[in-house]
């Protein structure tokens, strides 16, 4: 379907999702970076900052200097864990995909060649700043393209069970002065689910002497994966399988030593109904605070666009038809959205 569609709501609706306008290989994908103000150290001629940003493999921009940088100021906070570069001839020899975290810049990645393209994930980041950093260069760069995409968590959607947890209820008695004496009960959350809710501050945690034990991914139906990034309370497992369930039998695609604060791990595509987590060794009670799943490409689709007069026209590239849908990174959305 090509055309213009055009979707009218109501006056309290202030933000809509419309569908991806970009013919980019995952059809709906939203490039975040796409047509954002920018700004740059340096602009050599017509080849602006504003180039990188257009869509258009054919304009680029190039700086004077040779450690160079360009910046995209979101105007809101933005979530992304996906660049793609694409460079004008092969000169760049060092490079970081920088955020700003409020205080200072931080890299979220750092590369070493980009070439006609280069695609980088990383640990996803939420930030209203983004800047590529040219770090060194044969000769001044050319970007043709500089793009960025959230791919989604599909871990967010799926169902989570592990072999066991470590719930702990903890009893004991308060005196307080003058008062009589209460009783209470404390009970720490770590059930499997814990290390699928998208959220640093809550992990899993096997129960006692528990090398051997697992965190399952199950999935509604067959997924691609090719990405899992796993984060760890401590630094406490010494050897770990990531397995696929194919239907009959568990299969092992990736295996690991340490996990610490972030593990990425990147592997060849496969699909899988459930995935798992095997943890074959750890020196104390294992604490997975976060069970990443990714398939590269597969990005967030649609793009969050304020509607002041509550009425948007949106222009469908082909495919599908065009759906509305929320974006899971952007929880403070979903809360305004379902507080109406
Ligand atoms: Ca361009
Ligand atoms: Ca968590």
């Amino acid at each position: 379907m090509n055309g213009t569609v055009t979707y009218t709501f109501g006056k309290a609706t202030p933000y809509v999702m419309l569908p991806g306008g970009s013919s980019d290989y995952m059809a709906g994908a939203v490039n975040r970076a796409l047509g954002q103000v920018v700004s740059a150290s340096s602009s050599s001629g017509t080849d602006i900052a504003a180039n990188a940003v257009d869509g258009n493999l054919n304009t680029k921009w190039t700086p004077t200097g040779q450690e160079s940088w360009f910046e995209i100021d979101f105007g809101r906070e933005t979530t992304a864990n996906r660049a793609v570069l694409s460079e004008v001839g092969n000169h760049i020899g060092s490079y970081a995909i920088e955020y700003w975290n409020g205080t200072e810049w931080q890299a979220a990645y750092s590369g070493s060649a980009v070439g006609n393209q280069a695609t980088n994930a990383f640990p996803e980041f939420r930030s209203s700043k983004v800047r590529l950093h040219i770090l060194s260069s044969s000769q001044a760069p050319s970007i043709a393209e500089f793009q960025l995409y959230a791919d989604r968590n599909l871990a967010l959607a799926a169902k989570a069970s592990a072999s066991s947890n470590d719930n702990n209820d903890f009893s004991y008695s308060s005196y307080l002065v003058g008062e009589a004496a209460g009783n209470f009960t404390y009970r720490y959350d770590v059930q499997a689910s814990r290390a699928m809710d998208g959220a640093m501050g809550s992990y899993w945690s096997a129960s006692r002497e528990s090398n051997g034990a697992w965190l399952q991914a199950e999935f509604k139906d067959i997924v691609k994966i090719d990405r899992v990034v796993l984060s760890e309370e401590g630094n406490n497992v010494s050897s770990f399988q990531l397995q696929k369930w194919d239907g009959k039998s568990w299969s092992t695609v990736h295996e690991g030593t340490t996990i610490g604060s972030l593990r990425e791990i990147d592997m060849k595509k496969f699909s899988a109904t459930k995935i798992r987590l095997l943890i074959a060794a750890s020196d104390a009670d294992p604490k997975i605070r976060e069970f990443k799943i990714y398939e590269k490409g597969n990005a967030l689709a649609g793009s969050l666009m304020w509607s002041p007069d509550s009425r948007i026209s949106a222009t469908n590239v082909g495919g599908d038809e065009p759906s509305l849908g929320l974006d899971p990174c952007e929880p403070r959305i979903h809360d305004r959205l379902s507080g109406l």
